[in-house]
């Protein structure tokens, strides 16, 4: 089974939608393996977004994501990585789809509201920077019949 590594982001905590975006995995089927709420350290804000370190907007969104507090998460499931991505819907919450996180709560690139691993690679990289192992508790959905052939 696949994991992937969501982040309900400081925007998502003030505004009152962590209940809302978890139902929206929860009901799509996934199993949540790994929760917790936490204030990130800049440390941590700035190898998790490493990638952009050289980007305009890098300084920006580090002092974003440790403004308030965030919840990480893993999700796991049968193609978790690519369908959490469409759960969440576009970068630019103007280009999002209406149903999806973005489209339907956020508006700007800088406040849109949650993070999801986008590749079977980074999803490994960003479990092992947010969470330890014994953080993260394998157990099996009895509803699992119901959901897989
Ligand atoms: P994250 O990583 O937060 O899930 O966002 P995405 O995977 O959808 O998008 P990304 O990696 O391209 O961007 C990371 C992060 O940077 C912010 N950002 C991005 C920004 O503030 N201004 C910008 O112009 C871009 C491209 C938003 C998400």
């Amino acid at each position: 089974m696949e994991r992937t590594f969501i982040m309900i982001k400081p925007d998502g905590v003030q505004r009152n939608l962590i209940a809302e975006i978890i139902k929206r995995f929860e009901t799509k089927g996934f199993t949540l393996v790994g929760l917790k709420m936490m204030k990130v350290s800049r440390s941590l804000a700035e190898k998790h977004y490493e990638v952009h370190k050289e980007r305009p907007f890098f300084a920006g969104l580090v002092n974003y994501i440790i403004s308030a507090p965030v919840v990480a998460m893993v999700w796991e499931g049968e193609g978790v990585i690519a369908s959490a991505r469409k759960i969440i819907g576009a970068t630019k919450p103007l280009e999002a789809e209406p149903g999806t996180i973005r489209g339907d709560y956020a508006v700007t690139v800088g406040r849109n509201l949650i993070h999801g691993s986008d590749a079977p690679e980074t999803a490994q990289t960003e479990i092992r920077l947010w969470f330890k192992e014994e953080e993260l508790v394998s157990w099996d959905p009895t509803l699992k019949p119901w959901l897989y052939e």
